[in-house]
Order: structure tokens, then sequence, then C-alpha cells
């Protein structure tokens, strides 16, 4: 009897060894049951203001419907006011965070202000804004992304609070804290943000532009690998960084990659090319008034990045693309709100079987002609582009979205009829439809890291109970 009781025993530990190491990765994935001590939606920590502190939020945030235009991520702009007993308060740190991941940080300006733009993964449920006053986080605030479409929020502290007398050690002086300082010692930079916060971005294009496609996404497939932006102290765009690598080319025609950064902006553009085995194939170094029609892979088309392959066949042996790693300095700091989020208006310049570029693709939501119609929707109500931001295989040609993600349709269905659901679409794929270039987690592993393995949970647990009770059955039949 005690031999089955420790084996009870020891069932329940596991199940509640599962069920924390779970619960830790449900905050992980930071979105859905992630909420800061108490509960609520947003928790002040005063113990580092003066005694008597109160924090206070006035929340003007605005929710909408957006326009659905098949992006899986959507850019939303902040503004962030923090005043105190005296008025507005410059040099305070507004961070927005997704679980772990920052999504924009920048210090108040002269008018207590801190403006900005970032990318949300559209399936994110809530992410998190802190504000932190030297080393101190003294509110944290949940914001339910649902039906965001910008943040505007003043933060009063109700005594008097002398910011730079918090700030901690600042070694470069450009009034952010070592602790959140990524360029401790530059004062010129302050700050990383990586977008998407998994270094992986893939977009896939149709190149028949202004003919519908056949919806295949892999005329051009094109990574962007660990696209950075380096901000300054107050959050504006220092310089833009990024690896593009050519993944597939599914097309009779020739194209070439190419990429406006909105605004209109002067800057350098520099851009290293390398060939599958990483050797220098050119190098690109160039002032331009303007940084539009910025060609990442210069003059190279896109038979010469994927060595004539084409990727796309089921059973064709993967061919290396090149790779260019790129580098933007601009040459007064970018606003994000200017310049959006990453992978800005990235595009296709189609020469098809000529060396003149003929037409540009570009993703949906970004161009409309004189009667407000989206020039980047087809006749049939469908993008030539597409962006995913992670890893993600792309379809077989003969195939198409639709069969090798079937949730895809659900998931433009219903953000058509202004009831979203499927925004995970792109991580439940029918492998038999794509060309696998990534190895992507079995879909019980990835299903174990996500948040809502509930059912595996009860599975894994009613599995661990039934091999208990076997073994107390066993174990008595042998004693008997
Ligand atoms: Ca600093
Ligand atoms: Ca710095
Ligand atoms: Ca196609």
């Amino acid at each position: 009897m005690k031999t089955k009781k420790k084996i009870i025993h020891l069932g329940f530990v596991l199940l509640t060894i599962v069920f924390l190491i779970s619960c830790k990765s449900k905050k992980d994935d930071g979105l859905l049951f992630f909420l800061p001590p108490g509960g609520g939606d947003i928790t002040n920590e005063t113990a580092s203001l003066p005694p008597e502190s109160e924090v206070t939020t006035e929340t003007g945030d605005e929710e909408g419907d957006l326009e659905f235009a098949y992006q899986t991520t959507r850019p939303i702009p902040v503004t962030v006011i923090v005043q105190d007993a005296d008025g507005v308060q410059s040099g305070v740190t507004v961070l927005i965070k997704a679980g772990t991941e920052t999504l924009t940080q920048g210090l108040t300006n002269s008018f207590g202000s801190f403006t900005s733009t970032f990318n949300l993964i559209d399936r994110y449920e809530s992410i998190t804004l802190q504000i932190i006053i030297g080393d101190n986080v003294v509110s944290t605030q949940i914001i339910q992304t649902a039906n965001l479409v910008a943040i505007n929020r003043t933060i009063t502290i109700s005594t008097s609070v002398d910011s730079v007398a918090q700030a901690a050690v600042d070694t470069d002086g450009d009034g952010v804290p070592d602790s959140q300082d990524a360029y401790p010692e530059d004062a010129a930079l302050a700050q990383i943000i990586t977008t998407p916060s998994s270094g992986t971005l893939i977009v896939g294009f149709e190149d028949l532009y202004p003919s519908p496609g056949d919806a295949d996404f892999n005329d051009y497939v094109v990574m962007v690998k660990n696209n950075a932006e380096d901000l300054n102290a107050q959050g504006q765009v220092v310089r833009i960084r990024a690896t593009y690598k050519h993944l597939a080319a599914g097309a009779g025609y020739k194209s070439r990659l190419k990429l406006n950064i909105p605004g209109h902006l002067s800057g350098q553009f520099t851009s290293q090319i390398t060939d599958k085995d990483g050797t220098a194939v050119a190098s690109l170094d160039t002032h331009m008034t303007d940084l539009s029609g910025i060609s990442i892979y210069g003059d190279l088309n896109s038979k010469d990045t994927l060595d004539s392959a084409w990727n796309t066949r089921q059973g064709q042996t993967y061919v290396e693309g090149m790779q260019a790693q790129i580098e933007i300095t601009f040459d007064t700091p970018a606003s994000p709100q200017v310049i959006g989020a990453a992978p800005y208006d990235l595009y296709l310049s189609v020469l098809k079987y000529t060396d003149t570029e003929q037409v540009q693709v570009h993703f949906p939501g970004l161009y409309k002609d004189a009667n407000g119609v989206d020039q980047y929707i087809d006749s049939k109500g469908f993008p030539w582009a597409i962006a995913i931001p992670e890893q993600w295989n792309w379809p077989v040609d003969g195939s198409n979205i639709k069969a090798a993600y079937p949730n895809f349709e659900a998931w433009y269905t219903s953000h058509m009829a202004g009831t979203p659901t499927n925004k995970d679409w792109y991580k439940q794929p029918d492998d038999s439809h794509l060309y696998v270039y990534f190895t992507i987690p079995s879909a019980i592993a990835a299903f174990f890291g996500q948040a809502g393995s509930v059912s595996f949970l009860l599975f894994f647990g009613l599995m661990l109970l039934a091999v208990v009770a076997l073994f107390s059955i066993r174990l008595k039949t042998v004693s008997r």
C-alpha cells in the first residue's frame, strides 16, 4: 500500500511540475495569461517616489476596426505624456513590451512626451507599458490589443519627482541609465529594436501584377533576418540594419528586390552581398538624398541571387541564395512614426524577360488609386505580397496558400467579416503542400510551448494518471 501511495504522490508531483512548466511557457509567450502582481490592468509601485505619491493614468487609447490588408502585424502609434506636481517630466523612460520582448523604448522629451510607432504581431492579445524613473519602475500597465489602433496615455505622479536625481549610473550621459542602455558607452545610441522580435520575417511575392497570381506566394521568397533599428535616447531611429536572404524564385520572370523607406529621408546605404559560400560578390556604399527605390542586391536579379534555381518543387534539392547585409544610416535621426515598422515598403521590381524594370509589386495597404481603391489587392480580393513574422515555409508550385495553410481562408474571411479568428494560421501548415526549408518544431512541441495548451495538459495529465493506475494495479497483482 505504501508503494501505491508513493506512486500516486509522485504522479501528483509530476502533474504539478508539468503545470508549472506550462505556466512558465505561457508567461514567456507573454500574451494570454500574463498579469501583473495584483491581477489588475495597472500596477503602480510608488515605493521609489516621495511619500504620499500616487500615480494616475488618463487613457485615451483608440480602438476601432482596422482596414484588413492581409497583414499579420500592424503598426501602433503611441503617445505617452508623463507629468508630476511641477508639470511635465522629461527624461522618464517609456517602455512597451510583449512578454519580455521590447517593442519600443525612449525618454520623454522636454514636453514630457514620448511618441513612437511599433509593429504589433496581430495574434498577441496583450502588451505591457512601463514607466521607469531612473532604475525604478513606477507603473506597469497591461494593454489589451484586440481592437487597439493607437496608445494615448497621460500618466500623472501626484508629488514632485526629480527624475534626474533618481537616475542611476549613466556612463555616456545620454539620460538613459546603463541598466537600460543597449549602448552604455555611446551617447548617440541607446536601444535596439528588432522587428519582428523572432528575428525572422519571411516575405512571399506573386509577380504577375497587375494580373492576379496563382496564390502560391513563391514567385520570390526572401527572409529578412534581424531587422534592427538602433534608437537614440529619444527613441528616434539613427540606423537600420538587416540581412536579406533570397530563399526561392518559383517564377519565369526575373525581378529585383527593392525597398522604400517612407518619408523621403536622406542617408547612407551600404550592402555587403555574399554568395552561398559566404564569398563577397559585391559591396554597395552610396549616399541617397531620398531613401526610396533602394536596390537591396544592387544590379543583381532574382536569377543571379539564386543561381537560377527555384526551390519551389517538391524533392528539388535546396540551393542556397545570396545574402545582402545592409545598413541605412539617416543623416538626421528619423521618427518611427514617419518610417513605420520593418519591413517598411519592401517590394519586388519585376523585369519580366528583359533587364528593364517594368512593374512594381508592393504590400497591400500602402498605395490607393484616385478612388481610394487599394492598388495592390487583385480582382479576386487577394494581395500580391504577404509577410510572416517568423520562420515559414512557402507553398510548392502547383499548390497554393489555402491548401498549404488550411486556416488561411478562415483567417482572411473572418477579418473581412469584422470578427477576426485564426490569427495564427501560419503556424498550422500542411507540409505536403510546402517546400520545407525551415524545420519548425512539431505540432505537439509547438502546442506545448503555446498559451492555450490546456487540452494538451489535460491529455498529458490523464495519460499520467492512467500510467499511475496501471502501475498500482500491477503492484497489487504482484503483491498477491
Ligand atoms: Ca546612457
Ligand atoms: Ca547610450
Ligand atoms: Ca505564383
